[in-house]
This record gives C-alpha cells, sequence and structure tokens, in this order.
C-alpha cells in the first residue's frame, strides 16, 4: 500500500489522531505587552456583518482586526531585524509548513521557576534519550504554560520586575539556529522568548537568532502533552499575508493513538 493511502486508512481506523495544537482566538486571547517605549500590538477583534437579519437575511458573518502576533501564531524571519532580508509570512515555502516535531518537556521545572531556561545540555539529555532533533521539524517545548492561557494575568505573569515566563537560553537558542538542523521551534508562552529576555545579551535571543538564521517561531501552542517525545507530524497554517510578519495560526499534529 502506497504511504497516503496507509495514511488515510490510519486517519479512519484512528491508529493516528490529529491533534489540535492552537488555542481559542477570541478577544480574551491574551496578548505581549512591552514595557515602554515600546509599541505594542492590538489583540483580537470581532465586528458583526450581519447575522441572519436585515443585513444579511440568509447568513451570518463577521470581519476582524488584531495583530499579526496575536494568540497562537507563527514568527516569519522577516518579524526580526537580523532575519530583515528574509522571507515575510506569505514567502515561507510551503514544504517547510509541515515536518517533523518533537516534544521536550520542562513542565515540572517550569512549575518550580516560571523564569525556567531551557538549555543546551537540556536538548543534549533529550537527543541521548531519544535520537537527535529531526531535520526540517520543530522542537516544541512544554511548559505546563498553556493550562494559564484562559486568564492574561496568570499567562503572563508579570510583577514589579516585568513578566516571568519560561524560555529558551541564549546559548540554547544560538546553537538551535547556528547548528541544530530544526527549521523552528514551538512554545505554549505569549512569545518563542522568556518574559525576562529583555534584559538577556542579546535581548530576545530566540527572536535574533533564531529568525535570523531564517527560522521560525510558534506560540501560544497547547495539547503538546498529548503528543509523544518524537514521532509527530506538525502542520503550521498561518495566513499567507504579503509582508506580513507572522499570523495567527492553526497548528496541528498528527500523532499516534495514545
Ligand atoms: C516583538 C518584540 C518582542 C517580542 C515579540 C514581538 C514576540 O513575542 C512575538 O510575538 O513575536 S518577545
Ligand atoms: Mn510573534
Amino acid at each position: 500500500m502506497d504511504t497516503l493511502s496507509a495514511l488515510i486508512d490510519a486517519l479512519a481506523s484512528g491508529a493516528v489522531e490529529v491533534v489540535d495544537l492552537s488555542q481559542p482566538l477570541s478577544e480574551a486571547t491574551p496578548v505581549l505587552r512591552l514595557p515602554p517605549p515600546f509599541a505594542n500590538t492590538p489583540g483580537w477583534k470581532m465586528h458583526l456583518i450581519s447575522r441572519y437579519d436585515e443585513g444579511g437575511p440568509a447568513w451570518y458573518w463577521n470581519w476582524f482586526e488584531g495583530g499579526e502576533h496575536v494568540g497562537t501564531h507563527f514568527d516569519a524571519p522577516i518579524h526580526w531585524i537580523t532575519g530583515r532580508d528574509g522571507d515575510d509570512v506569505s514567502q515561507v515555502p510551503a514544504s517547510r509548513l509541515i515536518g517533523p516535531a518533537v516534544v521536550i518537556d520542562k513542565s515540572a521545572e517550569a512549575a518550580e521557576n516560571p523564569d525556567y531556561l531551557l538549555t543546551i545540555d537540556d536538548i543534549r539529555a533529550f537527543e541521548a534519550a531519544h535520537g537527535p532533533l529531526p531535520a526540517g521539524g520543530w522542537l516544541l517545548y512544554r511548559t505546563g504554560w498553556d493550562a494559564r492561557a484562559h486568564d492574561e494575568r496568570l499567562f503572563l505573569n508579570t510583577d514589579e520586575r516585568g513578566p516571568h515566563t519560561p524560555g529558551i537560553a541564549v546559548e540554547a537558542a544560538r546553537w538551535l539556529a547556528e547548528e541544530s538542523p530544526i527549521i523552528g521551534v514551538g512554545v505554549e508562552t505569549v512569545g518563542t522568548d522568556a518574559g525576562a529576555a529583555h534584559s538577556f545579551t542579546p535581548p530576545f535571543p530566540c527572536h535574533a537568532f533564531l529568525l535570523g538564521a531564517g527560522k521560525y517561531g510558534l506560540t501560544q501552542l497547547t495539547n503538546l502533552a498529548r503528543l509523544p517525545a518524537t514521532g509527530s507530524v506538525l502542520i503550521a497554517a498561518p495566513l499567507k499575508i504579503v509582508r506580513g510578519s507572522g499570523s495567527p495560526a492553526r497548528v496541528l499534529a498528527l500523532g499516534p493513538r495514545r
């Protein structure tokens, strides 16, 4: 049997499950809050056009406004100054929107320390147990932060010193961008960088190194706990926004029945 027929059968039987890694997108979706003097993104907003009424007796539809970087979303290389000559979100090759994924689970560490940073040693330990990171694939970083996404205060976890959310250490971000075979990093938090990453050298290293290397980010993911450490397939579907720096995205994974 050919590969696609086998996949069709596996989907029909449930041997392969479709896992939705996307958070719901609504006016309640938490958004990044940068400190002054930086400009901030608006959140998501829906406006009614008509709903089975005089404006449209048989149809319901809305229009929306919102930032490119709201909710579960995709960061394109052009989002960061280091990737300014790279692809905008409409130019990212479709073949790079589907690929193998691995999940590194640091939810226990992040529960202990909300500023937890994934290290190169963590990645090496994962590789020793599960094999190398996948070429052309995604590193999905589980922190348990998806459980907070219904509440912006819990999700951003900000005190007088700034936001406290887990992320990736500077040297690990550099290694993932420059040495590893992955093409993107996906996280459960509001951005791919840690809450404290404005104070790192360089600031926002995940954005700076990954996007500068022509790689991608995915944020505000959920259901990573439903995926195995290795062997799932990620599908990221950002809108094809011409000149867009990113886009809200539906992110799915194909994984084994569990
Ligand atoms: C702009 C500046 C800093 C950050 C971000 C955007 C994001 O997290 C984003 O959504 O790309 S940290
Ligand atoms: Mn973003």
